[in-house]
């Protein structure tokens, strides 16, 4: 081969290089710092100090935390510890979260609690709540009914999937059937870095029921929190390296079809609807490159936002908060209950304020 050819395609070959460096920075906000905004009446719950990654809070002002997280690549200030899911009943002052029990049964060891969410029957206000749980890293969705009077949760049941590789969420849509996201193709942390900083598209949305499991949707960079408009016919998922919001129509056969697509500047990981307004609330990480790389002397902030009006053509998206991590860091959901805002993080604390 030829000097001269030899040079050129060492050329394009780092050009190209090059071009997947600046995209991976961008994907990850590799260089962005915050600019802080505060809320004036804000405390940290007492007794979360490893997490709290996902929330969901009933119509009663009951709050499910799941807390404890361990994921391949994101520090764990508790690694040995298993898992938990807290209840935080918002209607009393002292805002005591409280670690649920769990049935007799269940592998507490490998509890490894992930994306949340209720499903409330109908018939006779039963509660379940669906839990995505990585044991040994692998993924199942696990179903629990809540025992109010006893704060127990029972363990009814464990569903796992091919098509359930890597879940990050779920929208539970009956007592047995959910939307799922799955935030990589690759199950293999390597290959997991390679679709990272290569930027595949490869992540998905799958229905699953008993009788049926399918792809509704794909083509996410890392499709990650999931919720669902007040009026139950709209789908919204974060892809949270992709920093957007695609919004789906829900249709009677589980399909999704696109609405829109809503494009922010930050890396947006779990979704809420406030269920008054129908405001879409985020919990995101304003500098992802210092989420995957932790060092505590240069931490990753937190920064929650909110999006009015997502089905129209003009979006307001305003920041309710934003932290640099001297309070708190990388904040994964933020939701909210009348007037009271609760903010979620990957490992960190939580934070309660009131609007
Ligand atoms: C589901 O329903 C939608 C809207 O009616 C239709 O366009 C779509 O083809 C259906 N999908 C399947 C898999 O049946
Ligand atoms: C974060 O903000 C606080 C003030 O709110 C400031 O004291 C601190 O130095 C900042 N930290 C970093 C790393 O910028
Ligand atoms: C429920 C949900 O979407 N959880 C995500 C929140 O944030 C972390 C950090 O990126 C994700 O790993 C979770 O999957």
């Amino acid at each position: 081969m030829g000097a001269l050819l030899k040079l050129t395609i060492i050329g394009v070959l780092l050009a190209a290089l090059g071009e997947r460096m600046v995209q991976f920075s961008r994907r990850t906000n590799l260089f962005r710092e915050i600019e802080q905004v505060d809320l004036p009446n804000c405390r940290l719950l007492k007794g979360i100090e490893y997490g709290s990654e996902d929330i969901e809070i009933l119509p009663n002002g009951l709050a499910f935390i799941s807390s404890g997280l361990k994921y391949p690549g994101i520090i764990s200030f508790a690694p040995e510890n298993p898992g938990e899911i807290f209840l935080l009943d918002l209607n009393d002052e002292k805002l005591r979260p409280m670690s649920l029990r769990i049935s007799k049964g269940f592998d507490l060891s490998t509890f490894n609690p992930h994306g949340i969410s209720t499903y409330i029957d109908e018939q006779d206000d039963s509660v379940y709540l669906f839990v995505v749980n990585h044991p040994h890293y692998k993924s199942t969705v696990e179903i629990f009914k809540f025992a109010e009077e006893e704060n127990v949760l029972l363990h009814l049941k464990t569903i796992k999937h091919s098509a359930l590789h890597n879940v990050n969420d779920v929208v539970a849509v009956g007592p047995e059937s959910f939307y799922a996201t799955n935030d990589y193709y690759f199950s293999d942390f390597v290959m997991r870095h390679v679709e990272m900083f290569f930027g595949l598209q490869w992540t998905n949305v799958v229905y699953y029921s008993p009788g049926e499991v399918r792809q509704v949707a794909s083509g996410f960079y890392s499709a990650n929190g999931m919720a669902m408009s007040t009026d139950e016919k709209y789908i919204y998922v974060a892809d949270v390296t992709g920093h957007t919001i695609t919004v789906f129509e829900k249709h009677a056969n589980w399909s999704l079809s696109l609405v829109k697509v809503v494009q922010l500047e930050t890396l947006l990981d779990n979704l809420s609807v406030d269920p008054l307004t129908g405001d879409v609330w985020t919990g995101a990480h304003p500098n992802g490159f210092k989420v995957f790389a932790y060092n505590s002397k240069d931490v990753p902030g937190s920064e929650i936002l909110r999006i009015q009006n997502i089905h129209s053509d003009n979006p307001i998206v305003t920041t309710v908060y934003a932290n640099n991590g001297s309070v708190l860091q990388a904040s994964t959901c933020a939701a909210v209950y009348e007037n009271k805002l609760l903010v979620g993080t990957i490992f960190h604390k939580a934070l309660y304020c009131e609007l």
